[in-house]
């Protein structure tokens, strides 16, 4: 777009889509109106890309990837968009001609939350990489009405708020009725034989059924022209609904049908690495699953005959265990529409289907009772027991009379369908997503698998997008390090580690910090106007912002800010550098030791803010609905970025990535990519502390963690523990915070302290003192944070994406050359 950047003609078409959109003139428009009007202006450039892009597929017939995911963590499209049309600046001059502030209009647009956490925003990363790299991919999702909601504070507590992200209409999508699909639900399988194919044919009756139809959503490629496509899948009731069924008896079953395509698609399960087993959530991951895969099938045959190399030019990737249905629904339509025998479908599916496993958490796998799945999904049910029966018979063939292995790996078992299981058998690739994980799935978590088929095994080490979280999301940095190397590091990022080079340098260190104090003003300001809360810019930005969840460790982190309170109180006489706590985090809505973490902060945040004789040395600041887009904010401001969870829980870890990229020194654990992190920047340049991996799991497998240890022998822990339960942060109400307390002590739901926060405490008080000791000499500290920034090459989405092209799924990049005469 730069070439061909029309600035009049821009000014024009917002001018113009004012006047359509709302009979309005520029003067007489909203800020909301504007970004509408300037939306629409950008979809129009996109367009002729997107075009473009299904022009190239239609003459090159390239294997295109299906990314299957139940989340998709967009956040905000316009300024990305602008920024991967290397437009950013100059439309931000045309509005800024016109009398419009685009910071102003992009903070109109809401944000597309349709998923939870750091899988959801991996998504949105992929994407963003897979445009940029100029592969042909779509990704399969859910258009939620409600996507994750939005997160008020009120009195320190958590309250939901309805997240209505499509009230004003979404300017970048596009609804494509042609390609609607019919999705059955239900009733039950009769069996025919076939006379003349001597074959059962399966005939699904009784069912109730929706109408999927997708919306597109245009992924932006940077500076090469290429447009992927997001489709989400809305249901819509299927319109026989008349009122002469009354009299025909199908009055219910039309009235059930309306109901269900009505709450199909209507909210994200706002669970974060946690399985809930809801009936609705099935639901929804069959919805879209058949939707996207009877699409995928239906695009081949359009240009294909011959079913059987299917795989040659599609592959689906599953994004954990949500899409896995899929490999059941691709058999379904291989045996019982394609007329395929079992061994040939099973060689296509199984030659197609790929599974990313994103967490160890035991709570997070999904188990589904046999009673729902096969209610709900009678004709999948089917199939899935016929991939176990043979599965079991090989297991056996490979273990003779080896009943545990088969306990271990059935996809069926125990009343359950074990998805894991059935992804892992049906993928021809198993990934983990940092290199610990992955030998953490290969030696622990799925270790009969692995001895079973090794090969399928991989890692794929996570990264995330430099050019939404360093170009869009700190441009005062991003443009620093363009003008000492150039922009190549936008599209490769190991270019970065050139500013290695500048960490010796005076001159360039102070430029940085003067960078990061920019950020730290603009976030200050952000704080002040959502928390009321005053922050000093110069004092240090401790962060951590991530999913409510206890195995992150919020917790820990808090009880550590009561600590250094009251050190900070009971010896006014030693110096002490100022330090503002930062925390951003959603609990889920039903975890409650998650939500009263929130309240604790909350309280804690009220009581330390509000003591006016420590100078406010301290400050706890808790940001209300955390975010893809302030999250923006908030790295680019970051001074330590906390990544302190239980060595073995976290799979990767994305934030640590984004903040080391906006040089944050890393505070944390041997955990995920922070070990990844610490190997490519040097442990000089980071603060561990804590149990390792191996010593945690030692512990679980040994049951001989016992917390009152340090409780007893600990007086800093002891009494930090009891201001829990001694009303000092809660208004003299003892009861308030004993849940958190009993958690770490005394449980009856299973062992206290499941996370190690007592063990790891004091280590994590060292490296926390250690690290704001080291802010105070500022040249080193810059060093580091150069540091930081330059070693953060490996974290691209871009080198990730790369590598799983390369071993998984072998596509070949399209190049995308636009007519020039179509921006005419
Ligand atoms: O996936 C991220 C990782 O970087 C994080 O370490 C990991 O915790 C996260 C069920 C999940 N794992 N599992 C989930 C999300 C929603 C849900 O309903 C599980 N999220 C992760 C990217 O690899």
């Amino acid at each position: 777009m730069d070439k061909h950047f029309d600035k009049e003609r821009f000014k024009e078409t917002v001018r113009d889509n004012v006047r359509n959109l709302f009979r309005k003139t520029l003067k007489e428009a909203t800020q909301q109106q504007l970004f509408q009007a300037v939306a629409y202006a950008v979809k129009d450039v996109i367009i002729d890309n997107w075009m473009a892009t299904q022009q190239v597929m239609d003459e090159e017939d390239p294997k295109i990837l299906y990314y299957m995911s139940m989340e998709f963590l967009m956040g905000r499209a316009l300024g990305n968009n602008l920024i991967n049309l290397t437009a950013y600046k100059e439309v931000k001059e045309a509005l800024s001609e016109m009398g419009f502030d685009l910071n102003v209009i992009e903070d109109q647009e809401p944000d597309a939350a349709l998923g939870n956490g750091g899988l959801g925003r991996l998504a949105a990363c992929f994407l963003d990489s897979l445009a940029t790299l100029g592969y042909p991919a779509y990704g399969c999702g859910i258009r939620y009405r409600y996507g994750m909601f939005r997160q008020k504070i009120e009195n320190g507590y958590q309250v939901e708020v309805p997240d209505d992200w499509l009230r004003n209409g979404n300017p970048f999508e596009l609804k494509r009725p042609e390609y609607a699909k019919i999705v059955r639900f239900g009733g039950y399988v009769r069996v025919e034989y076939d006379e003349q194919t001597h074959s059962n044919r399966f005939i699904q009756e009784n069912y109730q059924s929706v109408r999927a139809v997708p919306y597109d959503i245009p992924v932006v490629g940077y500076n090469n022209n290429m447009v992927n496509t997001l489709r989400v899948w809305d249901a819509e009731a299927i319109n026989d609904f008349q009122l002469d069924s009354f009299d025909k008896g199908d009055y219910q079953k039309a009235v059930e049908q309306e109901n269900l395509a009505r709450n199909i698609v209507e909210v994200l399960y706002p669970n974060d690495n946690h399985y809930a087993g809801k009936e609705l959530r099935l639901k929804q991951q069959y919805f879209f699953i058949s939707a996207s895969v009877q699409e995928a099938v239906a695009k081949y045959k359009r240009k294909h005959n011959d079913i059987h190399k299917f795989y040659e030019k599609a592959t689906f990737q599953m994004n954990d265990t949500h899409p896995t249905v899929a490999v059941a629904e691709l058999m379904r339509i291989l045996l019982d529409e394609e007329g395929l025998g079992w061994d040939e479908a099973w060689e296509i599916t199984t030659k197609t289907v790929a599974y990313t496993n994103h967490t160890i958490m035991a709570e997070a796998l999904e188990k589904w009772p046999i009673e729902l799945f096969s209610r709900l999904l009678p004709r999948i049910y089917q199939i899935v027991e016929e991939i176990n029966r043979r599965f079991i018979a090989q297991v056996q063939q490979r273990y003779p009379g080896n009943q545990d292995k088969i306990a271990k790996m059935a996809v069926i078992y125990d009343g359950q369908v074990r998805m894991a299981n059935l992804a892992i058998v049906a993928g021809y690739s198993v990934n983990g997503v940092a290199k610990l994980h992955t030998e953490i799935l290969k030696k622990q978590t799925l270790k009969d698998f692995y001895e079973m088929m090794p090969e399928k095994f991989n890692n794929k080490t996570n990264g995330i997008t430099q050019r939404r979280f360093l170009l869009h999301g700190n441009q005062l940095l991003a443009d620093w390090v363009t003008d000492h190397i150039g922009d190549e590091w936008i599209t490769d990022l190991p270019q970065i580690a050139k500013m290695k080079l500048y960490a010796d340098d005076q001159k360039a260190r102070q430029e940085f910090m003067n960078i990061k104090y920019q950020n730290k003003v603009r976030l200050a300001k952000y704080i002040k106007e959502h928390n009321g809360i005053d922050v000093d810019p110069r004092s240090v930005f401790d962060v951590q912002v991530k999913r409510l969840h206890e195995y992150k460790r919020q917790l820990m982190n808090i009880l550590d800010v009561m600590y250094l309170y009251r050190e900070l109180k009971e010896h006014p006489e030693r110096p002490f550098y100022p330090v503002t706590f930062i925390f951003g985090a959603k609990a889920a809505a039903g975890y409650r030791r998650a939500k009263l973490t929130i309240k604790l902060i909350n309280s804690v945040a009220d009581v330390i803010n509000n003591d006016q004789s420590i100078n406010g040395k301290i400050k706890v600041v808790f940001i209300e609905d955390y975010r893809v887009s302030n999250a923006e904010l908030i790295f680019a401001a970051a001074d330590i970025s906390e990544q302190i969870s239980t060595a073995s829980k976290e799979a990767s870890g994305t934030s640590n990535m984004k903040l080391m990229l906006n040089g944050a020194l890393t505070l944390g654990t041997m955990d995920g990519a922070n070990v990844e992190i610490v190997q490519e920047v040097g442990e000089e340049n980071a603060f561990i502390f804590g149990l390792s991996s191996q010593e945690v799991i030692d512990h679980e497998n040994n049951h001989d963690y016992d917390p009152t240890y340090y409780f007893n022998n600990d007086p800093d822990i002891r009494t930090t523990l009891m201001e829990l339960i001694n009303g000092k942060y809660s208004g003299g109400d003892m009861e308030l915070f004993r849940e958190l307390y009993d958690s770490l002590l005394t449980t009856k739901e299973g062992p206290a302290d499941q996370y190690f926060i007592l063990a790891d405490f004091k280590s994590y008080d060292a490296a926390r003192k250690k690290a704001i000791e080291y802010y105070q000499s500022q040249g080193d500290w810059a060093k580091s944070a150069i540091l930081n920034m330059a070693s953060s090459g490996k974290f691209s989405s871009d080198r990730t994406i790369q590598e799983y092209v390369r071993d998984i799924w072998k596509l070949e990049p399209i190049k995308i050359t636009v007519d020039p005469e179509s921006f005419e």
